[in-house]
């Protein structure tokens, strides 16, 4: 999961700026993630909204966006700036707290934690490093490179030779880059992919050496330079390119996630990897109110009584929107 997110391009920048700001605050510092939700929910439906946005009254009208997000517009937009922001900008520890959960690893727990130890800067988790775990350590490492957005070209690179080595290895593997990714995005935070074999269901046994196989030879080649962590289904870890002849400059190091998925519930999971988080959110609540339960796994009919029954048979995205008769979206239009 990435941690920063592509700013939303739109005539209301301003808005949907300030609001993401609160979101993160709401997470990062306040831990509440109702409000964070609240607030991404908001941003998004501005940012798809194609006027420009004259009074708190106007934004109302929008689904998500309620009466305290209204007068924060209306203050927004009289003032061009916002107090509850202001303070939050040049409060200690928000602002600390909020910079520390920038590294991978620190989470807003781990981030409170540092800051009452009186650590709040780079330069603090530095004298610190070895406090932190593994998985910190390398958030530390490359703190900069991680910060760093994707641009699509390089995604496509990365995904022809994950792509290309998947077959390498084993012909029958099946491997998706989920995602903003997938979603057609201009850049990407990180690299989230998806991977199954027809070999391996959730009626088999497990089958870690599925993943290890590809995350050992991604290693060997020198794509994969760093693991976060790795378990029997889910690897994270680090990433980056070999630089060529025609390169001018390394290529940075990137968050890759693998996760090895049952084939029968494959589509399940590439539906949910591919969001994004608004659209799952959306598309979830349709799905129970038709009477489905829909997670990153399966989808089950409920009961009268509210209980799932069996997952029902998914060979494709697809057959999941039909099933609760939602009207199919491909991905690029999946952005909420
Ligand atoms: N996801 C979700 N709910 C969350 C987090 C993630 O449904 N709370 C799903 C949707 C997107 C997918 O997982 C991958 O997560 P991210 O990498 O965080 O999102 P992204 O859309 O790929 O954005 P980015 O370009 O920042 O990586
Ligand atoms: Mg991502």
């Amino acid at each position: 999961m990435s941690k920063r997110k592509a700013p939303q391009e739109s005539l209301n920048e301003g808005i949907t700026d300030f609001l993401v700001e609160l979101a993160n605050y709401e997470k990062n510092v306040n831990r509440a993630i109702h409000k964070y939700n609240a607030y991404r929910k908001a941003a998004s439906t501005i940012a798809k909204y194609p006027n420009k946005i004259k009074s708190g009254e106007e934004a109302k009208k929008l689904d998500g966006v309620g009466a305290k997000i209204a007068e924060k517009i209306d203050e927004f937009l009289q003032t061009g700036k916002l107090r509850k922001l202001e303070k939050i900008r040049n409060d200690d520890t928000s602002s600390s707290i909020n910079f520390l959960t920038r590294v991978t690893g620190i989470g807003p727990a781990a981030a409170r934690k540092f800051f009452d130890e009186g650590v709040k800067t780079l330069e603090d988790l530095k004298k610190i490093e070895h406090k932190l775990n593994h998985h910190q350590q390398i958030g530390l490492k490359y703190f900069e490179e991680f910060e760093k957005r994707i641009p699509r070209a390089e995604m496509e690179q990365m995904e022809t030779l994950i792509l290309g080595e998947l077959e390498k290895i084993d012909t029958d593997y099946i491997g998706t880059i989920c995602g903003s990714y997938r979603r057609g995005a201009a850049s990407s935070g990180d690299i989230d992919i998806l991977l199954t074999h027809p070999n391996y269901t959730s009626q088999t046994e497990k089958q870690p050496k599925l993943l290890h196989a590809v995350v050992d030879h991604l290693e060997s080649i020198g794509f994969v330079t760093d693991t976060l962590s790795k378990g029997d289904t889910k690897f994270m870890g680090v990433c980056q390119l070999q630089q060529s002849d025609e390169d001018e400059e390394e290529y940075l190091h990137r968050r890759i996630d693998i996760r090895l998925i049952p084939k029968d519930q494959y589509y399940c999971g590439v539906l949910y990897f591919t969001g994004s988080d608004i659209f799952n959110k959306n598309m979830r609540t349709h799905a129970l109110e038709k009477g489905f339960t829909l997670n990153e796994y399966t989808i089950r009919p409920l009961g009268v009584t509210g209980v799932a029954g069996e997952p029902l048979l998914v060979d494709s995205e697809r057959d999941i929107f039909e099933y609760i008769h939602y009207k199919y979206r491909e991905p690029k239009d999946r952005s909420e």
